[in-house]
């Protein structure tokens, strides 16, 4: 059979695999992976490298007041809006080397392999590197692409503290990637993401390619419930105002309401943080994040209510002070109906099999959604592990993935010489 005219255009893998492994090499965790959580030092020397790459790559970068990176190829027609490819380079304290870096990586791949064909596209294409998609030191998650699709005020953004009650304003500033431009302003005709799936479903379909319709919603209510510091020894059980026992009552609970809402609810809590945290001393306060996901509107209201609810009933049993704070909220996303048939068919002509999928996972795609037409394309991961620093894929998925994004986008942008 002939092959339709670009058909057999493929990205350079070795060079996209090659990028990965060096971006890999900033911010080493302790286990093989990834801590290059953002506005640390080392988010800035990821960052530096990859404005370097952009450079080589003849790119112009402009840096919002977010810090979000923009790296532009200029099109043909000069009114047309902008293709942008993009996701992040900040990780997990212990994630992974594919999470997000694959996506901003391989859309300058897809630059990288325009440039040697000579191939110019009408739309311009801008490989974008959102600041704090992870949300993992300041919450909440996908925070610059909030304030970006205005979810989310600057001011907002600004003050969010992490565990050391360091701001994200002064952070961005002490790494000196505090750009000019005014967050938001920038229009875009489309925008493509692409990611590792950070689930088991591709690997254990041997699929090559997730074709991404929708995106789970999710809330992140962070309690903060009030006990009485107390000796562990020699306080009676029967004159303990405990906050621990809260927290442990309120962890089953959670579970419970997850197992009650199946199939396609999860809930659950990755942090929690005792006072005065000492062995041998009843806890004044706990902090903890319940972080609540589903594909379905109604399960994730219905989640959300019964959880607070009940915690607040297990707290008043035990005399114990309950706040609840909604620290981060997307309600289920539909991607573009007509993108995620371009990712469909370039998968087809490509000869890569592939599924539709919903991401279990958040996106900075979930807000650029709000914007403009958006959809995005995922490759499989190892035994489904993300977050975690055994995060693994394989060259040839990267690849793959990545030759499917640069036939979508290159569809979107419209080839003209
Ligand atoms: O939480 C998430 O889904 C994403 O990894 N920030
Ligand atoms: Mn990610
Ligand atoms: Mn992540």
């Amino acid at each position: 059979m002939v092959a339709a005219p670009g058909e057999n255009l493929r990205v350079n893998g070795d060079r996209l695999w090659d990028s990965l492994m060096e971006m890999a090499k900033i911010g080493p965790g302790i286990a093989g992976g990834n801590n290059r959580q953002t506005l640390t030092d080392a988010d800035s020397e990821g960052r530096h490298l990859f404005k370097r790459w952009c450079d080589e790559a003849g790119l112009t970068t402009g840096v919002d007041q977010m810090g979000t990176m923009f790296a532009t190829r200029p099109g043909t027609d000069p009114d047309a809006l902008p293709i942008y490819v993009g996701s992040h380079l900040d990780t997990q304290p212990t994630g992974g080397k594919y999470d997000g870096v694959l996506g901003v990586l391989a859309g300058l791949e897809v630059i990288r392999t325009l440039n040697d064909l000579g191939i110019q596209t009408k739309h311009p294409i801008t490989v974008t590197n959102w600041s704090n998609e992870e949300g993992a030191r300041f919450a909440p998650a996908m925070l610059a692409s909030g304030v970006f699709a205005g979810i989310h005020t600057l001011d907002y953004a600004y003050g969010r503290k992490d565990p050391d009650g360091k701001t994200y304003g002064d952070e961005l500033k002490r790494i000196g990637w505090l750009g000019d431009e005014e967050v938001g302003a920038r229009k875009m005709h489309a925008y493509f993401e692409y990611h590792i799936e950070q689930g088991p479903i591709l690997e254990a379909q041997n699929r090559q390619i997730g074709v991404v319709t929708h995106c789970q919603g999710l809330w992140w209510l962070e309690f903060t419930l009030t006990g009485r510091e107390a000796h562990t020894g020699s306080t009676p059980m029967t004159m303990r105002v405990n906050a621990g026992l809260a927290f442990g009552r309120i962890l089953e609970m959670v579970q419970a309401v997850a197992m009650e809402e199946q199939p396609g609810a999860v809930a659950g809590v990755g942090q929690a943080f005792f006072s005065p945290n000492s062995r041998n001393v009843l806890p004044g306060k706990v902090v903890f994040t319940v972080d609540m996901r589903t594909p379905s509107q109604d399960k994730l209201d219905r989640m959300r209510a019964k959880i607070e609810a009940e915690a607040r009933t297990i707290c008043e049993a035990l005399g114990v002070g309950c706040s609840v704070e909604a620290v981060g909220h997307f309600d289920p996303v539909t991607f573009d109906p007509t993108l995620v048939e371009r990712v469909r068919s370039a998968a087809d002509k490509l000869g890569y099999s592939h599924m539709d999928i919903i991401s279990g996972a958040g996106h900075d795609a979930c807000w650029a959604a709000r914007l403009a037409p958006s959809t995005m394309i995922f490759c499989p991961c190892v035994n489904g592990v993300s977050h975690n620093e055994a995060e693994e894929i394989s060259s040839e998925w990267a690849a793959n993935g990545c030759d499917v994004l640069f036939h979508a986008v290159l569809e979107t942008a419209e080839i003209v010489g």
